[in-house]
């Protein structure tokens, strides 16, 4: 057993003195002793142990099922069971977010939490809520199929950002749930860094489908063949099973209700675009062809397009000028180009079509018990964490953008609002300093002047605009912002390599961003002669992902939102979104880089500790108040401690009741009293609470049961 030393303090507003340094030893002690979880209140920071734990088990959840959070040791249970019981009991929308670098456990803590509403709902065993539970649980092995992928960073890395939401009925159960999915890194589909892969579905097809299905789609097992999967070099990943995976995937698709149609269609997708990597162009009398007309005839039969149109679209475009419509022949670099947006693209528009498939079977329904007006939801977000590679383009800067909202969104709900509350209150408060990263997110979103502004302006003249033109501009706009530097700008930053670099410093460190691709990948265009032939497919399921493809050529399209500007928007409807609902927090925290049990980089992760706020977050707990309640609700809870308020109170306000009670244990001291709220410095005068309220209720039992054994 532990000694109580060993464990440190499970609660850090608890800790002697509250700076870096003692927030590190309490950190590295309780991890080194195997103890993932302390809390900061209500806030719960998760290292990642990167080996399986044994506290996931059925005995752990009967452990924390309809207990408080201070009654048990810190747990992500608690988090998820509080949340479950705001839900319940108060019928309030809550959410959990869960963030913290790439690799620090977001996803593992998501699955944890749905692990464990499925494993406490449903005592009754209804079988409709069964199969709810099911594919919710389920949906996780296809989206991770379909989205995740090994990065140097994550051997399961996320590679799009999920938002789902989970309804419950009136009894907490759940009955349904919706999925929103954020961006996903499509680019990652052509081309894969050293030691990276493309998304595992490809490899779980090669590896782990029946001899039958490869040979229907006329593939070979081994990734070297194709040049879309293989530039990595990593094909084979240790802790990865793919064969088991596929195995595990073609089940989930099953339970998802994927009709055996659909489930063909969406194979056949994932291995048209691995021929298409291989697709290669020559030019003969200076007209761009395909050499290779087997390779097309296949990727046609696929897609079940015909194997001319295919080869028309790829190597030519279709434009209508005043009216008359012309063909145009690609030189070969167009034509590349075109292959591999198509390439991405198909595979971008699979995602979005197995996303709305699985939405579709969780959908809750407004038949039945399942009705969706009087139910609440718990929301659970487990996004890209922030990251910094060698060569960071725009999908990074897509990413980090996306972290620094999580991180303005906690700054605002935990440590600004909490101050706020204070104020409101008239409780007398000292300022905590903290940073505050709202300025990194005007740089990269404010109107005009934001990054994501001046790139959709150069995005208008594309072809016309260099990446150092862009720069130019950025460097104009941008110029003597704190958080931003260029080449030209500071030509002897060491970080900055290429003459098309710029460096943003984000909350969470400096990150280099080479600007070549960031204008098309933005821009995000697709000839939109691909679009008409895969409407045209004899596949109802692919012609169903491509519906613009109906619109005749001569018909004007309104220029599409960028890429850039959908993120935005995105990210600020789902700030929103979370801004509505009462929320828990899960910090992630990543121990090491080498994916070790045992190793504690104590620099590594004092950096990641600074740049989270939790220090701060604990200073805001801790000179500020370990817990707050309405006056209402406290004596509601406690009244049963006091002759003087037992059964009610009748000497004045909820306010003078509870001031009765903290009077008589002597705790009036370490308490003060808002307008509407009681305040509670220490946890240990809530510890004391409890435990009086638990004598008292076991008091109360034994006498009844002792009233009805005389009854007998
Ligand atoms: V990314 O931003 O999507 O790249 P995440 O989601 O933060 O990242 P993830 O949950 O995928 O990280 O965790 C990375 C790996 O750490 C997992 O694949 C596990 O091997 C390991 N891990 C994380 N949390 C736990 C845990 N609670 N127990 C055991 C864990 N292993
Ligand atoms: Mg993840």
């Amino acid at each position: 057993m532990a000694t109580h030393r060993e464990v440190g303090v499970g609660d850090f507003v608890l800790l002697d003195k509250i700076d870096l340094d003692h927030f590190m030893k309490n950190l590295e002690m309780r991890f080194r002793n195997g103890y993932i979880y302390t809390y900061i209140g209500e806030v719960c920071v998760s290292v990642n142990p990167y080996r399986m734990m044994n506290i996931y088990d059925k005995d752990h959840v009967h452990q924390y099922k309809d207990r408080e959070l201070f009654e048990n040791p810190p747990h992500i249970f608690a988090i998820a069971d509080a949340s479950h019981k705001v839900m319940r009991q108060q019928r309030r929308d809550t959410c959990i977010v869960i963030s913290g670098e790439s690799g620090s456990g977001k996803t593992e803590a998501s699955k944890i939490i749905m692990k464990y509403i499925a494993e406490v709902t449903n005592q009754g065993g209804r079988s409709e809520i069964e199969r709810v539970k099911n594919v919710l649980i389920q949906s996780n092995d296809v989206l991770e199929a379909f989205g995740n992928a090994k990065t140097n960073r994550n051997d399961n890395s996320s590679r799009f950002g999920k938002y789902m939401d989970i309804h419950f009925d009136f009894k907490g159960d759940p009955i349904g749930g919706h999925i929103n999915k954020y961006l996903l890194e499509k680019s990652r589909v052509i081309y894969q860094q050293e030691g990276e892969r493309n998304f595992h579905c490809f490899y779980q097809l090669l590896m782990g489908s029946p001899d039958e299905l490869l040979k229907r789609l006329s593939l070979t097992r081994s990734p070297d063949n194709y040049f879309f999967v293989k530039q990595g070099r990593s094909a084979n990943v240790d802790s990865v099973n793919d064969r088991m995976d596929f195995k595990k995937v073609e089940n989930s698709l099953k339970s998802l209700q994927f009709s055996k149609e659909e489930i063909d269609s969406l194979w056949r997708v994932v291995g048209a675009i691995m021929h298409l990597g291989n697709v290669e162009f020559s030019t003969d009398e200076d007209k761009v062809v395909i050499p290779d007309s087997r390779l097309m005839n296949t990727i046609a039969n696929l897609l079940k397009v015909t194997r001319e149109e295919l080869t028309e679209a790829l190597c030519e475009r279709v434009i209508a000028a005043h009216g008359d419509v012309m063909r145009k022949e690609h030189t070969k670099t167009e034509a590349l180009y075109g292959r591999d947006a198509l390439a991405k693209a198909i595979y971008d528009r699979l995602f979005t079509w197995i996303v709305d498939r699985i939405n579709s079977a969780i959908a809750v329904t407004d038949t039945g018990y399942n009705k969706k007006y009087d139910s609440s939801l718990i929301g659970v977000l487990d996004i890209y964490g922030f990251e910094i590679f060698d060569n960071n383009s725009f999908e990074q800067f897509c990413i980090n953008y996306c972290n620094e909202k999580l991180q303005q969104l906690f700054i605002e709900l935990v440590l600004k609002q909490e101050q706020e509350e204070y104020t409101r209150e008239g409780i007398e408060w000292q300022n905590i300093e903290f940073f505050n990263n709202k300025i990194i997110c005007d740089l990269v979103e404010a109107p005009h002047k934001g990054i994501i502004a001046i790139l959709d302006e150069a995005c208008l003249n594309v072809g016309k605009v260099t990446d150092e033109m862009l720069l130019e501009a950025m460097d104009e706009k941008l110029k003597g912002h704190k958080h931003y530097t260029s080449r030209q700008l500071k030509s002897t930053d060491k970080d900055l390599r290429h003459k098309v670099d710029f460096k943003i410093t984000h909350y969470a460190g400096n990150v280099v961003y080479y600007i070549n691709g960031f204008m098309d990948k933005n821009k995000d265009s697709l000839f939109q002669d691909f679009k008409r032939l895969l409407y045209k497919s004899s596949d109802a399921n692919i012609s169903k992902m491509w519906p613009e493809g109906a619109q005749h050529i001569t018909e004007v399209t309104k220029r599409p939102l960028t890429a850039g500007t959908l993120f935005k928007n995105s990210m600020s409807e789902l700030v929103k979104n979370l801004q509505n609902k009462e929320p828990h927090y899960v910090r992630c925290i990543k121990p090491n880089e080498i994916k070790s049990p045992s190793n504690f980089d104590f620099e590594r992760v004092k950096h990641q500790v600074s740049y989270l706020g939790l220090v701060e977050n604990v200073r805001v707990r801790r000179a500020g108040f370990a817990y707050r309640q309405r006056y209402d609700r406290f004596l509601k809870r406690y009244k049963m401690i006091s002759p003087s308020t037992w059964p009610s109170f009748r000497n004045g306000s909820d306010r003078d009741g509870t001031k009765q009670i903290m009077d008589e244990y002597r705790f009036a001291d370490d308490v003060k009293y808002g307008h509407k709220k009681i305040f509670i410095r220490s946890p240990k005068t809530l510890f004391a609470l409890e435990n009086k309220r638990n004598e008292r209720m076991f008091y109360v039992v034994t006498v009844i049961q002792k009233s009805w054994r005389g009854y007998k």
